[in-house]
């Protein structure tokens, strides 16, 4: 029986495959039989073995991906990994943490051609704590009104640098990321404020990296709070209170907001530190050895702590290194909430800013009151 089976199966087999060796081999590409046919030029010897798969119709009839309009315009986000630092003091930060992106989306970064900005006023006010007028330069929403009381994030250049770093219209201008993020309601409408942070009583301007100058920076939470705070409040129409103030910064600026961020958490609510310097807590770097302006036990919130709390920089930054993350660590150890995130592969600089810029201000003023 089970012979008879098995003779009979490849009977059908080698009938079967004189068939589809025609088929496959007596049709030009049109489907038109061709005079050369398959079946002389099959042997029948190879006809006995196992049909080839070939003769399984191929799943082409199901359409290409490629024919859908590939998604390029609204990329999907990547979200940074482990972006949330809890320490058991409350989890205000996560669910902010877990909209955190590697990378701002290039739409956010650069002017759009329809669309308003706003007026940006470059001016002078009196700064007490120096006792010279200093630069600044503020950024009002496209909508700004009397009408409207709006919050205010500060936003704080590097060494050296001045009040027209980090406005730029390019991948670093906090002003052009937190409009078009607000365009979209992403973010809440919001003056910018371009301080200079050098604040020496007896110098102009910065001269190296060197423990004075170095203080000279420092100094800029006391021009910050009894000069420039003021003038703004007088001058325009902001809301106050630490739900409406928020302080971000690149490097030496990212340090100087961390040292405003833990000198007066009464008055800011939100703290952004974008690839902070060495010297926030005591370190040596290729530059400096560095005191310290908070020794690491000294990184703890008594009473109020800030809403967000963001530190990232680039996991291949060259000029302040493994500092930003040993911030991190340090929160970690004195149990101080925040989110910490690497951009992968950037140096110090974009894709880092534009990222940091991106998150926080996504993250900002969203504390209910
Ligand atoms: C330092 C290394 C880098 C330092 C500051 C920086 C204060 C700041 C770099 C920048 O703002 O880009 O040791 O000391």
């Amino acid at each position: 029986m089970k012979k008879s089976l098995k003779k009979r199966g490849i009977a059908l087999l080698l009938v079967y495959s004189m068939i589809v060796s025609f088929a496959a081999c007596g049709k030009d590409t049109d489907g038109k039989a061709t005079k050369d046919t398959a079946v002389t030029s099959t042997p029948v010897a190879e006809v006995t073995a196992t049909p080839e798969p070939t003769a399984t119709p191929e799943p082409t009839a199901t359409p290409e991906p490629t024919a859908t309009p590939k998604p390029t315009a609204t990329p999907t986000p990547v979200y940074a990994e482990n972006a949330w630092f809890d320490n058991g003091k409350g989890a205000d930060m996560e669910e902010a943490a877990a909209t955190v992106e590697v990378k701002a989306p290039a739409g956010y970064l650069y002017k759009k051609a329809d669309m308003e900005y706003g007026e940006i006023i470059t001016t002078k006010y009196y700064s007490t704590t120096c006792g010279r007028e200093k630069n600044v330069i503020i950024a009002l929403p496209a909508s700004y009104t009397e009408e409207k009381e709006y919050p205010v994030l500060y936003v704080l250049h590097g060494v050296g640098g001045s009040e027209k770093d980090m406005i730029g219209n390019g991948s670093s201008g906090a002003r052009v990321i937190a409009a078009n993020l607000a365009a979209d309601g992403d973010a809440k409408e919001m003056i910018l404020v371009f301080p200079n942070m050098f604040s020496s009583a007896t110098q102009a301007n910065f001269s190296g990296i060197d423990t004075e100058n170095m203080a000279a920076y420092d100094n800029f939470v006391n021009d910050l709070v009894n000069d420039l705070m003021p003038y703004m409040e007088e001058n325009y129409s902001v809301a106050t209170g630490r739900e409406n103030t928020a302080v971000v910064g690149f490097s030496m600026g990212g340090r100087e907001s961390l040292c405003i961020g833990f000198s007066r958490p009464d008055l800011f609510g939100y703290v952004g530190a974008i690839a902070p310097a060495p010297g926030l807590t005591p370190g040596k770097d290729m530059f400096l050895d560095h005191v310290g302006t908070f020794a690491e036990e000294e990184l703890v919130f008594e009473g109020e702590s800030p809403e967000i709390l963001m530190i990232c920089s680039g996991d291949k930054d060259s000029v302040v290194g493994q500092f930003p993350k040993s911030y991190h660590t340090i929160l970690n150890t004195n149990g101080v909430n925040h989110i910490w995130y690497e951009i992968p592969g950037s140096n110090h600089g974009d894709p880092a800013i534009s990222s940091g810029l991106y998150n926080f201000c996504k993250m900002i003023f969203k504390t209910e009151q």
